[in-house]
């Protein structure tokens, strides 16, 4: 296989991931369309040159039938994806269940599930049950593309099981995880029913990756109080094998955004958008809506701010923009409801009959019109609870070149240790001090706005996608030859 300038490719890499990046839409019996969807991992991998991706993961659909299984086969091979096909009641036990309903909240240090007031796990035998099937599945469609050679990338709380089924089906094979959420505490990881289990499966891989280095630390004390493995400045050993353990922070095409900001049409929407909040200062938030990014808190510290100066009432404008995700899961449609609340009050205690403090979004925009609203803003607000990285507040830096905007960034974000000299770091849950650090940056001088931001371009514009994605394959290589000295001698 050739690469675009025609030299050979070094190596092929297998990414699997519970989502492929593509979203399919059946158009008839043996027809399907397919979507991109361009997310931070597909443009990090894409920037990987020396390797020849493919991609191996859950196309979001349920296909019960053979000819609509072969025709989506067909049809994903172009794009080099495969497809993993997964029943309704294995989505909704493993990915609705276990994924989502208990390591999602539990990584973010949000407990475990309410049920009946308690917090228990009490259908967690069988979603747990249902993680590894599918787990084992993921495993079994890797194992039938395999090639000697080959790395094979798992990523996410998703397959955390993964590593332990491919060692399984062949020792020799080079496998890397790589987690995007935080890893939590080992107080918190302890609380998990199956937390040996999983801290088990994920050191049969070869190097376990995570976006800092604290994630890294909480995993290996994971393993030492848990398992009572042995820790090393590498990573954990058990009875003379080595689990490599690192933090690969995770970055943007930081030229994708830069490069767009020069379109045309990018430039128009820009204009149109200063024009329509002229005389305002902007401030920006871009999320998921999901528990984790503190929404309601932050449009909460808004209102506070309000509050107590009245001078800026008219002068500033809360841009919300929030996706809706996971909405057949009632703690979700109930967060909508309460930010709409929240956000219908204040606009009717602080609203004019021609303007509103908050324009608040319950949708995705394209990337065009992100990047834009990005360039216009005066201040970012990323109040996340708990969030791996959060690469909204890296976009939002690439984009403010000339602006020289400011971002208030929460300390809990993964993010708050790469871009934490040059944004004002908030605790999200404490209201008074996200109000106090939104007048900080309103009235900040131009030469300390220039001062922060220059240090936070420098680190996004060289701390790229592709960095981690290369960084952390060769790393992975360099582990599996190590090994192999290691038990040669
Ligand atoms: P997410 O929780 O999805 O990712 P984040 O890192 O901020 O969080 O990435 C979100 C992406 O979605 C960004 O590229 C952003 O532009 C886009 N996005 C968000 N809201 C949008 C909107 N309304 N319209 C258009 N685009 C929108 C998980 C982890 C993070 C970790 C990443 C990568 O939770 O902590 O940084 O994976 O590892």
């Amino acid at each position: 296989c050739e690469r675009q300038d025609g030299r050979p490719y070094r190596q092929r890499l297998l990414v699997v991931a519970n989502r492929l990046p593509v979203s399919a839409v059946r158009r008839g019996e043996d027809s399907w369309s397919l979507e991109i969807s361009a997310g931070g991992l597909v443009t990090a991998l894409l920037g990987v040159k020396d390797f020849e991706a493919r991609w191996i993961g859950w196309a979001g659909v349920n296909v019960p039938d053979e000819i609509g299984q072969t025709a989506l086969i067909k049809a994903l091979a172009d794009k080099r994806c495969i497809p993993v096909f997964l029943d309704e009641e294995i989505v909704h036990q493993y990915y609705n269940g276990y994924c989502n309903n208990i390591l999602w909240p539990l990584f973010h240090y949000l407990g475990l599930p309410q049920e009946d007031g308690l917090a228990t796990t009490r259908s967690f035998q069988s979603q747990f049950a249902a993680y590894k099937k599918a787990n084992q599945m993921f495993a079994d469609v890797v194992n039938k593309h395999y090639e000697e050679g080959d790395v094979v990338w798992c990523h996410d709380y998703h397959l955390m099981y993964l590593p332990q089924c491919l060692k399984e089906y062949n020792s020799k094979m080079k496998v890397g995880w790589f987690l995007h959420t935080p890893f939590p505490s080992s107080e918190i990881h302890r609380m998990l029913p199956s937390r040996s289990e999983l801290l088990r499966s994920v050191l049969a891989a070869d190097l376990a990756g995570f976006h800092t280095y604290d994630y890294a630390r909480h995993f290996v004390s994971a393993c030492t109080r848990i398992l009572g493995l042995e820790g090393t400045p590498e990573g954990v050993e058990d009875q003379g094998r080595l689990t490599r353990v690192a933090a690969f922070p995770i970055g943007i095409d930081s030229d994708r955004f830069i490069r767009a900001l020069e379109l045309p049409q990018v430039q128009e929407h820009i204009n149109e958008l200063k024009e329509r909040f002229a005389g305002r200062k902007v401030m920006l938030g871009v999320d998921r809506l999901d528990m984790i990014k503190g929404i309601p808190q932050k449009i909460l510290a808004f209102e506070k701010f309000l509050e107590e100066n009245p001078n800026w009432r008219d002068k500033v404008v809360l841009l919300q923009i929030a996706v809706p995700t996971r909405t057949d899961v009632p703690e979700y449609q109930r967060l909508t409801s309460q930010v709409h609340e929240i956000v219908g009050r204040i606009n009717g205690r602080f609203g004019t009959l021609t303007a509103v403090p908050i324009h608040h979004l319950d949708r995705s925009l394209d990337f065009h019109a992100l990047c834009a609203l990005y360039a216009v803003t005066d201040v970012a607000l990323v109040t996340s609870l708990r969030d791996g990285m959060n690469l909204v507040s890296y976009e939002f830096v690439a984009c403010q070149d000339s602006k020289k905007g400011v971002l208030i960034l929460s300390e809990f974000a993964g993010a708050a240790q790469s871009l934490g000299a040059g944004a004002i770091l908030v605790n999200p849950w404490n209201i008074t001090e996200v109000a106090a650090s939104i007048g900080q940056a309103l009235n900040m001088s131009a030469n300390e706005r220039e001062k922060r931001h220059h240090h936070n371009f420098v680190h996004v514009t060289t701390h790229t996608a592709q960095e981690w994605a290369e960084t952390f394959v060769s790393e992975l290589n360099d582990t599996v030859v190590e090994a192999q000295l290691r038990t040669s001698k």
